[in-house]
């Protein structure tokens, strides 16, 4: 497959995308947004790949969508771009995890595409921000709502309401990433920790993710009812065997993702 916004790479069981148009701080173009679909379709049913990491470069993770491509866009126009809205959601739908590798900027769509992910592992350098109220409008794929739940109200607001950015330390301790590493090894990083999931149980991961996923959809008490199902269902695995057995037989367990 080759694509001309982004790359895709596979690499043992991790499928890796990087955003690829450097010259403008990796603006989310809506051809790049088809590729993007199009390499997770590919990667999600590729069954050698159990763990996918987004990232983009030093600088830019993505500056936002790109505003050359919305300034004359009417409402008509935002309203009726369905194929769009839903390729905005694709990441959030995937089945296998997802990582963020996230460096320099992560503003605007960047910023909430980061936020679609499973969880975000930041470099040092990494700034986040929902800046859409300074160029006139406000955030729409998220950043209003995903932001609110990642880092409550008061940030949120604060963020979306004035335009200012977080950097990775504060993003750190909203709780918006969940680690930040030396910009040297952030992608290392992201890798170990997708190659660490990606060597688990398959589909218990799948189960553990929707049970956390679950969290941010629902009441408590709903919650804690699908969580006690789906920990009941990985009962029906082989792998739920083999790890008790590797650990009570102290040895490391021999997951057979079934
Ligand atoms: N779009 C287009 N080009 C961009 C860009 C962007 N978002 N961000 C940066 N660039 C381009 C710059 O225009 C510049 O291009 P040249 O002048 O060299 O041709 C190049 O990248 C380098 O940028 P700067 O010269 O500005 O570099 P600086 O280091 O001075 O500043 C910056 C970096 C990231 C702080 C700055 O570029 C900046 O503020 N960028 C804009 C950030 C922003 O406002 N982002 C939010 C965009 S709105 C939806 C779909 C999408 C969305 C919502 C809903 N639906 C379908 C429902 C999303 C909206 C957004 O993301």
């Amino acid at each position: 497959m080759s694509f001309e916004h982004i790359l895709l790479e596979k690499k043992a069981a991790v499928g890796i995308i990087r955003f690829n148009r450097p010259k403008s701080m990796n603006a989310l173009c809506q051809p790049l947004f088809a590729e993007l679909s199009e390499a997770l379709d590919d990667l999600e049913s590729d069954d050698a790949i159990a763990a996918i990491i987004i990232t983009g470069n030093d600088k830019a993770f993505a500056a936002g969508a790109d505003i050359g491509e919305m300034v004359e866009a009417s409402y008509q126009q935002m309203l009726a771009d369905e194929g769009l809205n839903r390729q905005w959601d694709r990441i959030a739908n995937c089945r296998k995890p997802v990582i963020a590798a996230v460096a320099g900027y992560a503003l605007g769509g960047g910023c909430e595409l980061a936020m679609s992910c499973d969880f975000i592992i930041a470099a040092d350098n990494a700034k986040f921000g929902q800046p859409e109220i300074t160029i006139g409008t406000m955030p729409g794929i998220g950043g209003t709502q995903r932001l609110t739940r990642l880092v409550g109200k008061a940030r949120a607001m604060d963020m979306c309401l004035t335009g200012r950015m977080m950097d990775a330390q504060e993003a750190e301790r909203a709780g918006l990433v969940s680690r930040v590493v030396p910009l040297e090894s952030y992608f290392e990083e992201a890798f170990e920790a997708a190659s660490l999931i990606a060597g688990f149980s398959r589909p218990v991961v799948k189960l553990a993710k929707e049970a956390v996923n679950a969290a941010l959809e629902t009441t408590l008490t709903q919650g804690l009812k699908t969580e006690r199902r789906l920990f009941h269902s990985t009962f029906a695995f082989d792998d739920q065997k083999e790890g008790m057995k590797a650990f009570i037989e102290k040895r490391k367990p021999v997951f057979k993702h079934r």
